[in-house]
């Protein structure tokens, strides 16, 4: 290949990578399914280990930490799917506050990720203690978005 058409196709799969995440999506419902589908597989394995930290659950310390792994991959996933436009298309309960505070929303976002990632390294490290406050800081973390940012009721 000639070293003009190696550069040009470099460019055009450079260009492709930094699309914005709305081009990921063909229509808002894509957007929606995507994020609710990406809260769904997080929180249900963060409640594994949530239920071994609560006791409900034998400890299991290498299940906590593959499960806190696959939480912590998760966890940067859904906030692609909050595109303009995706507040309709679909029910879901997402608040307008959403894209009206998308600073906030985005700071809420990355408190999450950031106890997450300390949950992650609390599961790798197998202490029952750790994995606890690091569980009860990363409930706290969904919470607190879940008060701001989510509605009790389905939209639509
Ligand atoms: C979970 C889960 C949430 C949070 C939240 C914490 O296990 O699915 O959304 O914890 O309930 O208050």
């Amino acid at each position: 290949m000639h070293k003009k058409m190696l550069v040009a196709a470099l460019a055009a799969l450079g260009a492709l990578a930094s699309l914005p995440a709305a081009a990921q999506f063909q229509k808002a419902e894509d957007a929606i399914k995507y994020r609710q589908a990406a809260f769904t597989v997080m929180a249900n394995h963060f409640g594994r280990v949530a239920a071994m930290a609560q006791g409900k659950a034998p400890f299991d310390a290498k299940a906590a930490a593959d499960n806190a792994q696959i939480v912590a991959m998760m966890s940067r996933l859904p906030f692609a799917g909050f595109t303009e436009g995706s507040d309709k298309g679909m029910p879901h309960r997402a608040k307008p506050e959403v894209w009206k505070e998308s600073a906030k929303f985005k700071a809420a976002a990355e408190k999450m990720q950031a106890e997450v990632a300390k949950f992650e390294t609390a599961a790798k490290g197998g202490n029952l203690d750790a994995i606890k406050a690091a569980v009860g800081a990363v409930g706290n973390s969904c919470k607190a978005c879940h008060d701001d940012f989510r509605a009790e009721k389905f939209s639509n």
